[in-house]
């Protein structure tokens, strides 16, 4: 259930207790109910000046914001794409056609790892330097956490102060679409609207439940897990398995008492990598150590990923992975749609208690009762 929050209750935790008006986030309540299956959830949102409120956006509207990269407008705009009403549907589809040749030019980097890994800190960090350097950075979140938990495992209510007083970083919590194939949607077009906006870099931060790191590999080119010692040697299974998804690991918190032991788990990670199936072709991943907090190393992470970038392009890999990312997309897209339309099948409803039962009595067997369900969805 929604809570009603008090008015100074939606002022992000960041903001200076005297601030006034002049901060670009402040949550929201936000769209009720939706397709994703997520019974009620909260949308973080961001402020709407009172100018832009008043008339309604056209595409066109939305478009020239976008173009020239108008923040109050670029909100609006992600907040029409998390709607979970089927009237912004339309609107926003139209929208990202018209922004689809103006995307792709960003480089777009995953960023895995457990809570408290230090993902959030270090982006941070490399936020900083990036924009620095003279880069745009956007920063998404993909959390597919809130449909079980009613919690963002993320957890971070953009702790990012630095950098989101940034002109060139541009910040945006998790949408709350409840299940991972919602949020991955709308994260990924909200990926096409900030590459539009002129966006160089885009740092998707995500947590290692379930599906989410496969989810985000396949939304990225290049894919880091962050690792720390000393935690987690029981995860080591799982571990393997994200491993064999990543371009590089970074070992966070080498600093003070930590930083030889940091140092020691970096050498044997290069020597598990150097055996493991490389993520990328052609791209043997290494491990980075790091302090996101003290703000060491992580110029060479970002020249890893520099020279991800330039070698995966001269070999062609970089524009092939894209291509298939978006086949695979628009066939997850489509299997999303087959699933609820499966789940909310009149006929199917009907007739699931009954097939259910004649399963746990043993009267039908499962590749029966799969084929009943069919022949129910397929005549209408
Ligand atoms: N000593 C040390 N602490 C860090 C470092 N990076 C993050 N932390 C701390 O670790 C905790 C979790 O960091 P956070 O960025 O929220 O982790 P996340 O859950 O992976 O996003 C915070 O208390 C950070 O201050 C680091 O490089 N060194
Ligand atoms: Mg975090």
């Amino acid at each position: 259930m929604v809570k009603k929050m008090e008015a100074n209750s939606k002022k992000p935790e960041w903001v200076p207790e005297d601030a006034k008006d002049e901060y670009a986030t402040k949550v929201l309540e936000g769209v009720i109910g939706g397709h994703d299956g997520m019974m009620y959830s909260k949308t973080v949102a961001h402020t709407i000046s009172p100018s832009s409120l008043r008339k309604q956006l056209t595409v066109d509207d939305y478009f020239e914001g976008i173009m020239n990269d108008d923040r109050t407008i670029m909100a609006r705009a992600i907040t029409l794409i998390e709607s979970n009403a089927s009237r912004h549907f339309d609107q926003a589809q139209e929208l990202l056609l018209r922004l689809l040749p103006y995307t792709g030019k960003s480089i777009r980097v995953g960023i895995t790892g457990v809570p408290g890994a230090g993902k959030s800190t270090f982006i941070e960090a490399l936020g900083m330097h990036l924009c620095r350097n003279g880069y745009k950075v956007a920063v998404l979140a993909v959390d597919p956490s809130s449909s079980v938990t009613k919690g963002s495992i993320l957890g971070d209510k953009t702790r990012m102060e630095e950098l989101s007083r940034e002109k060139n970083a541009f910040i945006r919590p998790s949408p709350s679409g409840g299940m991972l194939g919602g949020v991955a949607r709308k994260s990924r077009e909200t990926m096409m609207l900030c590459e539009a906006a002129g966006f160089d870099v885009l740092l998707i931060e995500t947590v290692g439940v379930g599906q989410s790191e496969v989810t985000v590999r396949s939304m990225v080119d290049f894919f880091l897990l962050i690792l720390i010692t000393g935690a987690g040697d029981e995860l080591q299974g799982m571990k393997k398995g994200v491993m064999e998804l990543c371009d590089a690991i970074l070992i966070n918190k080498a600093d003070g008492d930590n930083k030889i032991k940091a140092m020691a788990a970096k050498a044997d990670y290069n020597k598990i990598l150097h055996y493991l199936r490389p993520a990328t072709e052609g791209w043997v991943p290494q491990a980075y150590t790091c302090s996101a907090l003290y703000n060491e190393g992580i110029s060479d992470i970002w020249n890893n990923i520099l020279s991800f970038e330039k070698a995966t392009n001269d070999s062609g890999v970089f524009g092939e992975r894209r291509k298939n990312q978006t086949v695979d997309w628009v066939f997850t897209l489509v299997m999303d749609q087959l699933n609820q339309r499966f789940l909310n099948h009149e006929g199917i409803k009907n007739i699931m208690p009954q097939i259910k039962k004649e399963l746990v009595e043993g009267n039908i067997s499962p590749t029966h009762a799969a084929t009943r369900l069919l022949n129910i969805f397929d005549t209408k």
